[in-house]
């Protein structure tokens, strides 16, 4: 049965992961996965998640199955997060959210739900992306392209480039859009663009799936979802996979949501519904632990007050470490310009290191960043800043 099974490519990313833990000098550093260690190097346990847990183990709940989609406190924080307390969306009952497995599994259930929607559809994602994107939904049977997004000589974005490869899309096309905190470039739209996207969007018929992993590591928890909210305000119907790993600090616990906007409560129930039908023959139904504790922390002033303030936290440190990058590598002597890297958002930079550079560092230094020369800014800490940036000088020479 297997004898023809060819060995599967690791996904460059996680196994990454597997190199640098298998490799035992004591100075290494890993930039390659997005996970935000604290400056301890620790992957933390936020303090608002220990308090919910505390006082949900103490409860001792039974463990029935949770609905399938979800729990309903969980699903309508979620809503609110992403729409704003006061969205009329909201108070219309026009959202449909169904809590889902990570970021991940929500991009899976709405790829699948979308297959059976608009089975023709074309699916574009950016270019470059997260690399999960073009799989999950090549996996969900569509054809995936990508528009041009990233323009390595500006550090900026090739936005003329990008509209008109929406203007070229057939009516339909899904657009798969970095809500904020761009993985893995670190370069996000301005609200300016933004809006020309909703209207190119909007014009041409296209369906827009937004991607938010990253809510709160870029300005803000309400300023991260403005893009999610100008959708929403075009009246469009609008796809978002949202994830409290790196928010939450709650990686392994794969606590994140599907929400899609409709026309009207009716259409709500019916999409919903189909929903549902797509989740069972996936999973089911998702797991508790999670969604309890971020369904708690949100609904609950004290707890969600700290947990803004430990969210506050990990931004500042990644900004504080964006910073002290630009500076260190000045001071080690490196003459080409990294501001940029002052301007990216979230936990990655496009550091512009090519991929004989990133070998260097990982063989000479035990540095271990993305091939693509894409590091996790949340993984510097006051402790290795310094080796990393008089490594990256010394690869630069
Ligand atoms: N989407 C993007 C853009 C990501 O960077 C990630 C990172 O993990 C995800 C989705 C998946 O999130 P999760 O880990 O919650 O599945
Ligand atoms: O881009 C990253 O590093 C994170 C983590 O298949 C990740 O999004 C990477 C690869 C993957 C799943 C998660």
């Amino acid at each position: 049965l297997f004898s023809a099974v060819e060995l599967a490519p690791r996904d460059p990313i996680l196994g990454l992961n597997e190199a640098f833990n298998a490799d035992t000098r004591p100075t290494k550093v890993n930039l390659g996965v997005g996970v935000y260690t604290n400056e301890e190097g620790k992957i933390p346990l936020l303090r608002a998640v220990r308090e919910a847990e505390k006082a949900r183990v103490d409860q001792a709940l039974p463990r029935g199955y949770l609905p399938i989609e979800g729990i309903a406190a969980y699903d309508a924080a979620v809503q609110k997060l992403l729409l704003g307390d006061a969205s009329p969306l909201i108070a219309a009952g026009r959202v449909v959210t169904a809590q889902a497995l990570g970021g991940t599994g929500a991009l899976k259930i709405g790829a699948d739900f979308l297959k059976r929607v608009n089975p023709n559809a074309k699916v574009a994602i950016s270019d470059p992306s997260w690399e999960n994107h073009r799989a999950l939904f090549e996996s969900a049977g569509f054809e995936v392209v990508a528009y041009p997004y990233y323009d390595a000589q500006t550090h900026g974005v090739n936005f003329d480039a990008m509209l008109g490869a929406l203007n070229s899309y057939a009516a339909g096309t899904v657009i798969v859009l970095h809500a904020c905190c761009h993985n893995p470039t670190g370069v996000d739209l301005s609200e300016a663009q933004w809006q020309q996207i909703v209207e190119v969007v909007k014009a041409r018929q296209l369906v827009p799936f937004l991607d938010i992993a990253y809510q709160g590591f870029g300005d803000g928890i309400d300023s991260d979802a403005a893009a999610v909210r100008l959708f929403a305000a075009a009246e469009l119907n609008v796809f978002v996979s949202s994830s409290f790993s790196k928010s939450f600090s709650l990686y392994g616990e794969r606590v994140g949501a599907l929400s899609i906007i409709t026309d009207s409560k009716d259409e709500a129930v019916r999409v919903l519904s189909q929903l549902k039908r797509v989740i069972r023959t996936n999973y089911s139904n998702p797991p508790t632990h999670g969604g309890a504790i971020v369904a708690t922390v949100l609904g609950t002033p004290a707890l969600r007050t700290m947990w803004e303030q430990e969210l506050g936290e990990m931004r500042d440190r990644i900004r504080a470490m964006r910073g002290g990058l630009v500076e260190r590598l000045k001071s080690a002597g490196v003459t080409r310009d990294f501001s940029f890297v002052n301007a990216q958002r979230g936990m990655f930079s496009y550091s512009g290191l090519n991929s004989a550079q990133v070998d260097r560092l990982r063989e000479e230094f035990g540095i271990y960043a993305v091939g693509t020369g894409r590091i996790c800014v949340a993984a510097l800490n006051t402790r290795n800043i310094d080796v990393v940036a008089s490594a990256v000088a010394h690869v630069l020479k």
